[in-house]
């Protein structure tokens, strides 16, 4: 495959935009598709709509050199690649009605030899799924195409680092399908391209966040353990890490995040007898915000007891995780929220030193809050958090390891 093609991207959100723009920087020309027309109109701009390091610089190049063009239609392409969300429905079941959707969009335009890549996080079987309904409405094209899957796998905050360097897996419905996509990757990737088959590299996404989960449920689940025993869990688990085969994730105030805290999901929903662990593992992080939830309700309740009057307490932190601006599915946030709704009298800090306001929680600067507050109860361990100084006039509730 050469450079010479022309690629169309469906979804220009947080992996669709930065691999969009990736391609075109790589003198490969791209048309990114999405419904939102406000989108379209701010990446024409050669600007951006999601906060991600180095994203602008990359847009902005693409589009002043015309290799990068949005567009509220799909174009004809050499290489069709789908990167839209797939949501839950009803309990915690996968939804694959935007993947459907972008199929739909493209088939009209398929041509003999055209390649077709699936990158949203998809339930088993999405991709044979997508092949049954193209050939359904496009019965000349069966063998005269290419499909595969081939799941993104980067941090959020080091994006186009990672997209580039990450090794790839990529699963194509057959032999010949897997081939054109590793070609297709190996324009614009270093990273190694593992082959495999659509089945597996669907499964191989939702498993490396099942099993990230699973581990941090582990450390969550050490953390009430060791809150009942009298156990600092932060030096217990550093302890046990000397082991030289031993690696605890850390505890936390619950597992955020939109793909964590989601996509385990997609295996309990298709395998709910065989999934037990990673089902138990979701409910156990789960279990963590609500627990913390009620943690700081009881030290609000001690505190009126012993003292006669209500404290003032410092939530310290709201993101899915450190240093980041995201607050999507962020445990931090409901936990805040449990703290709002029981509030009586007590006056609540909320902070969140990587965004200025928010339409819900009224923001403080994170000094004032914690040297004005009797109780400060650290949710994120964001970096200006670590530069605070422990005293003893104030109850500290350290659900993150700031002071580990
Ligand atoms: N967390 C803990 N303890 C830890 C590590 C994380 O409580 O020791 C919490 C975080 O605070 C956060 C959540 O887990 O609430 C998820 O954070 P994360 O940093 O583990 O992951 P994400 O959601 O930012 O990105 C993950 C990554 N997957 C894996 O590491 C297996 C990333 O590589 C994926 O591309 C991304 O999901 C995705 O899009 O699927």
């Amino acid at each position: 495959m050469t450079k010479n093609i022309t690629v169309t991207t469906i979804g220009l959100g947080y992996i669709g935009l930065p691999t969009s723009a990736l391609v075109a920087y790589n003198g490969i020309k791209v048309c990114g598709m999405d419904v939102n027309s406000e989108v379209v109109n701010t990446i024409n701009r050669g600007e951006i709509h999601i906060v991600e390091p180095e994203l602008q610089k990359y847009v902005k190049r693409a589009v002043e050199n015309g290799n990068l063009k949005a567009s509220s239609q799909v174009q004809e392409a050499d290489v069709f690649l789908i990167v839209v969300p797939t949501p839950f429905k009803g309990d915690h079941e996968p939804d694959i009605s935007f993947v459907e959707a972008a199929t739909l969009n493209a088939i009209p335009l398929l041509k003999e030899g055209d390649l077709i890549i699936i990158e949203s996080t998809s339930p088993v079987g999405t991709t044979e799924k997508m092949r049954r309904l193209i050939y359904s409405k496009r019965p000349e094209l069966k063998d005269q195409i290419y499909l595969a899957y081939c799941p993104e796998r980067v941090l959020p905050g080091n994006v186009m680092f990672e997209l580039v360097n990450n090794d790839r897996v990529i699963g194509g419905i057959d032999e010949v399908s897997t081939e054109k996509a590793i070609e297709f990757y190996e324009l614009f990737v270093k990273g190694k391209l593992h082959k495999t088959n659509a089945r597996t590299a669907e499964m191989c996404k939702l498993t490396e966040n099942a099993s990230r989960d699973v581990q941090i449920a582990f450390a969550n689940e050490l953390s009430l353990i060791c809150d009942k025993a009298d156990i600092n869990v932060w030096e217990l688990i550093e302890m046990a890490n000397k082991h030289p085969r031993v690696n605890i994730l850390q505890p936390g105030c619950g597992v955020g995040g939109h793909c964590i805290a989601v996509d385990p999901y997609f295996i309990v929903s298709d395998y709910p007898r065989e999934s037990q662990m990673i089902g138990k593992a979701r409910e156990t992080n789960n279990y963590k915000s609500f627990w913390v939830a009620e943690k700081i309700q009881n030290e609000i309740l001690s505190f009126q007891l012993k003292n006669g009057k209500s404290p003032a307490v410092a939530i310290m932190g709201l993101a899915f995780k450190p240093n980041i601006d995201d607050l999507r599915e962020s445990p931090a946030k409901y936990i805040a929220q449990k703290v709002i709704q029981n509030a009586k009298e007590e006056i609540i800090y909320f902070v969140e030193p990587n965004i200025s306001d928010h339409q819900i929680f009224k923001l403080s600067d994170y000094k004032d809050a914690f040297n004005k507050s009797d109780i400060v109860v650290f949710l994120v361990a964001h970096d200006e958090f670590k530069t605070l100084k422990k005293t003893d006039d104030k109850v500290i509730m350290d659900f993150c390891g700031i002071y580990k």
